[in-house]
């Protein structure tokens, strides 16, 4: 039976103030003893439901609280999205992760029922499903589970101090609730969340504190950098400084041995050097496409580029080459 790892805050910070090149190095040994292959999971987003969302996330570009030029649309049926699904695994991904910009989902909705179908066509295709739905609870995550999904992506995205700094129409428990109802189901939890918006430190290692004491730990831990976004309350936030995100992958690859962390939003502000210290220390996941949900990825030839450039096989690619199956 899995285990909760807890780590307290003090160690936490220690590791983090660790001298940069001793915690690169300590990450990438703890990261070598974990994973058999250096290899990079690509994950193709799409957001099968866009704007319009009910809630008040002051990053999201998404809240129809704000005036951001994102158009509401309806959500994306099952004949919609598999041609899509198809196209992303023949493009070498392995995980497909479907989003949708709502408060939550409720049994019985149509909207749930056509998100099930789609989830059950998505998942004969032979990649991980992930989906990010928002809230549910134990009869929605039981569903999804029995649909196919492998995945539930739910992000506490800051401390549980700052969280009502950021959003005021549900509270960090509510997030909690629903990932306890996705362990219960028996589906593996990404969860992770962003930096940038005007947290401390101390914040950003309370967030890794709290993943740590997940029973079990998330499978997947997205790192995402704020994409400020105009109209959003964030949107004159400087960017992320690339070594204080480092030395957080470093953190969380020690604490999170097993975990995949994904260098997930805001690598279009990152050069190529920058995200090739996060692989260093510990990042084994992107987003691959040139678009996240709303916002500007890196095109997928850059991506496989810098990959090329620094040695890392996107995953499946590693795996087929293993078998004596020349890489695409
Ligand atoms: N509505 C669902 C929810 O809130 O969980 C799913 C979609 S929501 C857009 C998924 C995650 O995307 C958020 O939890 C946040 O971590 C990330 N995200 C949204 N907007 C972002 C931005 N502007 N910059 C960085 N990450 C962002
Ligand atoms: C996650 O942690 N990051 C992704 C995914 N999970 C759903 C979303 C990033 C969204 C970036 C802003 C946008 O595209 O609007
Ligand atoms: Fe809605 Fe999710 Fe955006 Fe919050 S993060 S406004 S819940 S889409």
């Amino acid at each position: 039976m899995s285990t909760s790892h807890p780590v307290p805050l003090a160690r936490l910070e220690e590791i983090y103030r660790t001298p940069f090149f001793d915690l690169i190095q300590q990450s990438r040994s703890v990261h070598l003893q974990n994973w058999d292959e250096d290899n990079v999971q690509l994950c193709t987003l799409l957001s099968v439901k866009t704007g319009g969302c009910s809630e008040d996330c002051s990053y999201c570009a998404q809240s129809s609280r704000y005036d951001t030029g994102v158009k509401a649309g309806k959500l994306m049926g099952c004949s919609e999205i598999l041609p899509i699904a198809k196209q992303a695994r023949e493009s070498g991904t392995t995980r497909f992760c479907m989003g949708a910009a709502w408060k939550g989902v409720k049994a019985g909705d149509p909207r749930f029922d056509s998100m099930l179908e789609t989830v059950r066509e998505v998942s004969k295709l032979g990649m991980e499903v992930c989906v990010t739905l928002g809230q549910l609870g134990d009869e929605e995550a039981l569903q999804l589970k029995d649909a196919g999904v492998t995945a539930y992506n739910h992000n506490i995205d800051t401390s549980p101090e700052h969280y009502p700094n950021i959003v005021s129409s549900h509270t960090f428990e509510d997030r909690l609730n629903t990932i306890a109802s996705v362990q219960k189901a028996g589906m593996a939890v990404c969860c992770g969340g962003i930096i940038g918006m005007g947290e401390t430190e101390r914040d950003r290692l309370r967030m890794l504190e709290v993943l740590c004491g997940f029973n079990p730990p998330p499978e997947s831990v997205p790192i995402n950098c704020l994409m400020s976004m105009p109209g959003t309350p964030l949107e004159e936030q400087p960017p992320v400084d690339i070594f204080q995100l480092v030395r957080l992958i470093a953190v969380a690859r020690i604490v999170l041995p097993k975990a995949r962390i994904r260098l997930s939003a805001g690598r279009t502000r990152m050069t190529r050097e920058g995200q090739a210290l996060c692989f260093f220390a510990g990042a084994n996941s992107i987003f691959y496409g040139d678009k996240l949900l709303t916002a500007e990825n890196p095109g997928t030839n850059e991506d496989l580029d810098l990959l090329r450039a620094i040695d890392l096989a996107p995953l499946e690619q590693a795996q087929r080459a293993e078998q004596g199956v020349p890489a695409v």
